[in-house]
């Protein structure tokens, strides 16, 4: 494709395309769209961040997708999310309205190096490629390795697992890129992590069933979002904090957003419940990218509201 509208919103597609829709947006838009590197993955690629900007000195919503690279609704969800917020701008009230008063930062392949590997090696990669010493089973589990209860039962600590913490909090260059960049911006309000599958809006905590002192409002939230999500296409989500609605998770990237001051730390697992799982039909990307960009925009509308 030549231009963001000849791009196929309805494929998956890999690094090079992504990248490639990446720097056409921001050419097209260049008044409205930059991209940052907020930093480098173990295998040297560049950790990229869309920044939708219309002034200067704004408050933060971010948005990342692609954490776990064998969930690959997300990152192209992402992209028609991206598509969208041009499309939108000066267009819908709400949405303008949202992007003259916040930047929104979005990581679409938070995770490029298990990205590149579910697409050359094994579909069903999950965690980073860094090596563990003195294992012969690589990466770690890039929601597992965030320093709030880092390291706890909600995790394991053997570097085989699919949810392996890794050997200290933050030691994964893509999740460190993410830590620096939130304390350097100092101002997000919002922060939403992008999983698939379960149909879920989860929100803190994963690493204790003390409610988060927000909880009512984010509960409440949660519902709002979850209920817009559902009126385009029917499909139903539960919602509510992670350790009640999933399981206990450990060292979980909103727990650390949470406790760093962010009051509305989301994530979201995407379709389905487990029909495909992750290998999801690619005539579902912009059905799912739709209704989700409903709940986003409730939690962003909400964000600006308060
Ligand atoms: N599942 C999540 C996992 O990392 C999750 C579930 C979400 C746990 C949010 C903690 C916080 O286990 C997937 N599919 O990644
Ligand atoms: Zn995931």
């Amino acid at each position: 494709p030549r231009s963001t509208d000849d791009f196929v919103y309805t494929t998956y597609h890999d690094l090079n395309s992504i990248n490639s829709f990446m720097d056409m947006l921001v050419a097209e838009n260049s008044n409205l769209v930059s991209k940052i590197e907020i930093g480098k993955s173990y295998e040297g690629r560049s950790l990229d961040v869309l920044k939708f900007s219309t002034g200067a000195n704004r408050p933060g919503i971010w948005i990342d997708t692609g954490i776990h690279s064998r969930e690959w609704i997300t990152p192209a969800s992402a992209i028609w999310s991206a598509k969208k917020i041009v499309t939108d701008y000066g267009r819908d009230p709400v949405l303008t309205d949202i992007l003259n008063n916040y930047d929104i930062f979005l990581e679409i392949i938070a995770n490029p190096d298990g990205f590149a590997y579910t697409h050359s090696n094994d579909r069903m990669w999950r965690k980073t490629r860094k090596p563990n010493p003195g294992s012969s089973c690589v990466g770690v589990d890039p929601n597992r390795n965030w320093e709030v209860s880092f390291g706890g039962s909600g995790a394991s600590s053997n570097p085989c697992s699919q949810t392996y913490h890794g050997p200290s909090a933050h030691s994964e260059p893509e999740v460190k890129a993410i830590v620096d960049f939130v304390k350097s911006h100092g101002n997000l309000k919002t922060f939403v992590s992008i999983h698939s599958y379960s149909q879920m809006l989860l929100y803190p905590y994963g690493y204790t069933s003390a409610p988060a002192k927000d909880k009512a409002e984010l509960h409440e939230l949660a519902r709002k979002a979850v209920s817009e999500l559902q009126s385009l296409y029917n499909t139903a989500y539960t919602y509510g904090d992670v350790i009640t609605t999933i399981y206990q998770a450990d060292g979980i990237t909103i727990d650390w957003t949470y406790e760093q001051g962010i009051k509305y730390s989301y994530t979201f697992e995407l379709r389905d419940t487990g029909r495909y799982g992750f290998i999801l039909p690619a005539n579902q990307i912009v059905p799912t990218a739709e209704e989700t960009w409903l709940a986003l925009m409730a939690i962003m509308e909400h964000t600006k509201n308060n």
